[in-house]
């Protein structure tokens, strides 16, 4: 009896704590948060909005860091904090627009809710599709899906674990072993949910697609996929806070994650690229590849560097192609042709729906950046094509960007894509690696 009598008080508590959320689980909300484009003209402007996001107080968050003159900073500003903040623009002499009226309405608007998780368990057995956004078990699910459907062609590639354990998950597809490669990499920072869904629709197109020129172009490379490098972040985003971008490795000062993007060993936090403050949006990690997600990536594209010749780094919001570097303003040796290649790629994207990207390398185009992917696999493995792909939009919905844009998304990425191959491919690469 008082066995029972216990398991029924051990149970009912038990049952409790998974049945109700704890206050740090809830998905936390952001009714009547506003971002706003900011605009620094001067040195001194640049200098308060580093400090204001290094400080990363309650009701700030910085979406987009402009960090050179002239350059646009996106911040996402709380009701309560509004006009102390925006006073502080003003005193400093900075312009200012809204960009987001309401941050919630656009979460809302394409967050999984409580009805659509009970949808949950059908959606993890049924296949993708590109008119929502998903969860990472489905992206997994229909990864394992694909080598099966596709023996020959498709093996999954576990590289490793993330901080909580989850498999960081990819996919190997070979054409013929002697295929020239292109490795993508989307989901490294969390809430760019745009770039799984787009990685995983130019994955379905290169094994499905039916269109001649792309398939035949397609079957001409092997192709090394990992749709989510962050997994923890992505399921943060999706389970509790939307507006996620770092790992999930707990740090000093009660903060949490490291930018995976500023994580490489390759001018780790050089150049006031990446901060060295665990709060920041841009914390470099507490050193070289102390995020276990960006070790495994860094270890397995070692592994395989010797069989691809392009890279892409996919990210958003801003409708940029970036070359490296970030870490510094020098160019690149093949800078001419990488530039080249890069503008009549935007020239290709923009064609279907007249969406413009501007091309340039990440210091120059956007900010001094240190130790992200592309610099690394650049300056250390020398692949002779390397780009950071940053997707729609240019703001108005940033990166609750709705879902009916992701095949938009893709079918513009995609043509653009065909176009960095074939002019790889017009220079002579991978096998002559001329200096432009
Ligand atoms: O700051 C970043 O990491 C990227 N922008 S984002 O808004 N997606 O966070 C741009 C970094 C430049 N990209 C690389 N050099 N890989
Ligand atoms: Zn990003």
């Amino acid at each position: 009896m008082k066995v029972i009598t216990l398991c029924s008080v051990i149970c009912a508590v038990l049952l409790v704590g998974t049945a109700l959320p704890t206050p740090e689980e809830e998905y936390q909300r952001y009714d009547g948060h506003k971002v706003y484009r900011v605009t620094a003209t001067t040195r001194e402007h640049l200098h308060l909005l580093k400090s204001m996001e290094d400080q990363a107080k309650e009701g700030i968050l910085f979406w987009l860091i402009g960090g050179a003159l002239n350059s646009d900073t996106d911040v996402m500003v709380s009701p309560e904090r509004e006009d102390e903040i925006l006073s502080t623009f003003e005193t400093a002499g900075m312009s200012y627009k809204t960009l987001i009226e309401d941050v919630q309405t656009l979460v809302g608007n394409q967050t999984p809710d409580i009805e659509h998780q009970s949808l949950r368990a059908e959606e993890v057995t049924s296949s993708l599709n590109w008119t929502a956004y998903h969860r990472l078990d489905v992206i997994y699910n229909w990864l394992d899906e694909l080598a099966e459907t596709y023996p020959d062609l498709v093996e999954v590639i576990v590289i490793g674990n993330s901080y909580e354990g989850r498999l960081i998950k990819g996919i190997k597809i070979t054409f013929d072993e002697n295929n020239p490669g292109i490795f993508i990499e989307g989901g490294m920072h969390a809430r760019e949910w745009i770039t799984p869904a787009t990685v995983t629709y130019l994955t379905n197109e290169i094994l499905t697609s039916t269109n001649e020129a792309f398939n035949l172009l397609a079957r001409a490379h092997n192709w090394f996929i990992f749709p989510n490098t962050n997994p923890d972040g992505y399921e943060y985003t999706h389970t509790t806070n939307r507006m996620w971008r770092k790992t999930r490795k707990p740090y000093d000062n009660d903060c949490w994650g490291a930018d995976p993007n500023r994580n490489w060993d390759y001018y780790w936090l050089t150049n006031g690229g990446a901060s060295n403050n665990s709060c920041s949006e841009t914390y470099a990690g507490s050193e070289p590849f102390s995020e276990v997600e960006v070790k495994a990536l860094a270890d397995y594209i070692a592994s395989v560097s010797d069989k691809f010749h392009i890279y892409l780094s996919i990210h958003s919001y801003s409708q940029l192609i970036l070359l490296p570097y970030g870490y510094t303003y020098e160019h690149l040796d093949n800078y001419a042709e990488a530039l080249n290649v890069g503008e009549i790629a935007a020239d290709a994207l923009a064609k279907r729906y007249g969406t413009e990207y501007i091309v340039g390398s990440t210091a120059e185009a956007i900010y001094i950046a240190s130790g992200t992917s592309t610099d690394y696999v650049k300056g250390v493995h020398n692949t002779p094509i390397v780009y950071c792909y940053e997707f729609r939009d240019t703001g108005t919905y940033g990166f609750l960007l709705p879902a009916e844009q992701i095949i938009p998304n893709s079918l513009e990425f995609i043509d653009s894509l065909i176009a960095v191959i074939g002019e790889t491919r017009n220079l002579g690469y991978p096998e002559v690696h001329t200096i432009g």
